[in-house]
């Protein structure tokens, strides 16, 4: 008898070989964005970026997070009197200045993810609303899935200490879930930037079926709270993508604004990684750049159904405390002797 109630009396076995759901996926990294560089500008060179992949026959080209412009959350309005805050978001999509992505993705058949700040119409109370929102769009032009960031990093008021601010928490709204959508021939989800460092991110994915979990980011090298860690930049960007890429069955694809910004230098090597966990494609410069790989999604059953069989081996009933509370509890201070 079995004390547990689970999935145990499912036929086991290895896994069969099937046939392979066969994807080639690419990682368009930009490298720095001007400040007062025109969207167009930008536009055009995501479209030769999507023009190189679809020579190359890719299918789905992923850009970074807020990929239309330079990462302005790096400014204090107030203390930056010639910044138009409300320039750097779009208030339609596609707008008139990124028509002309869709319409070439659409012409070439391939489709894209797209990261950019955005700016809701009024709601019933008149409010506009302003996310750091990412889009999945498909081969023929139509977008399927929209996420809006969750984990915003950052602050929320000016800090003058730091060499140059991080103000997402003032400038976006955060997001409330983590859906995801049937394209491309598979489960796809989205995440961006900070997201990609919390576990919780990839497990709600993965529960949503994710197979392909796609990330935009702007990491720059410097960490002002703890300036230790700016060596590490690039080992713990991979750490966490190939360990959620591990522990959930999924491909991630994880894309850069990297390069010199505006004098801040941020984190290039983008990547594509497999369930088991592997770096597959990589980045090699920190400037505009296409990687791609040949994935087969069907790759994700050798570890959704095995080691990572959620409905057989997870325990909700144990993990309340990851919903119930925010910050950590620890037991109470051992008495003095
Ligand atoms: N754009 C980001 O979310 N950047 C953060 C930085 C601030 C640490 C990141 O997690 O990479």
């Amino acid at each position: 008898m079995s004390l547990i109630d689970d999935a145990d009396a499912a036929a086991s076995g290895p896994l069969s070989e099937s046939g392979g759901r066969w994807l080639r996926v690419a990682a368009a990294q930009l490298g720095g964005v001007a400040r007062h560089e025109p969207r167009s500008s930008v536009v055009d060179r995501l479209i030769a970026m999507m023009r190189q992949a679809a020579s190359a026959d890719v299918e789905l080209i992923v850009f970074p997070e807020l990929a239309l412009t330079t990462f302005f959350p790096r400014w204090y309005v107030e203390g930056e009197p010639d910044l138009d805050l409300d320039w750097f978001y779009e208030s339609e999509m596609p707008g008139p200045d990124t028509q002309p992505l869709f319409d070439e993705a659409k012409a070439l058949g391939i489709g894209f993810c797209l990261g950019y700040a955005e700016l809701t119409p009024p709601d019933e109370d008149g409010r506009r609303h302003r996310y750091n929102t990412q889009i999945l769009v498909e081969r023929d032009g139509t977008i399927v899935g929209k996420y809006r960031k969750v984990h915003l990093p950052g602050h929320r008021e000016h800090e003058p200490w730091r060499e140059f601010q991080h103000l997402e928490r003032r400038y976006f709204e955060p997001g409330d879930d983590f859906p995801t959508w049937r394209a491309f021939g598979g489960v796809v989800g989205m995440a961006i930037c900070n997201d990609r460092r919390w576990p919780e991110t990839y497990r709600a994915l993965a529960l949503g079926g994710a197979e392909l979990i796609l990330i935009g980011y702007n990491t720059p090298i410097h960490y002002a709270p703890d300036p230790s860690q700016n060596a590490l930049q690039s080992f713990h960007s991979h750490l966490v993508m190939q360990a959620g890429a591990y522990q959930n069955g999924a491909f991630v694809v994880g894309v850069a604004k990297g390069g010199t910004e505006e004098g801040v230098e941020s984190l290039a090597d983008s990547c594509i990684i497999a369930p088991s966990g592997r770096i597959i494609a990589l980045t090699a410069h920190t400037g505009d750049e296409v990687a791609f790989a040949d994935i087969d999604l069907e790759l994700c059953r050798n570890y959704k159904e095995t080691l990572f069989q959620f409905d057989r081996y997870r325990r909700p009933e144990a993990y309340g405390v990851l919903t119930e509370r925010r910050g950590p509890v620890s037991p109470p201070p051992l008495p003095e002797t």
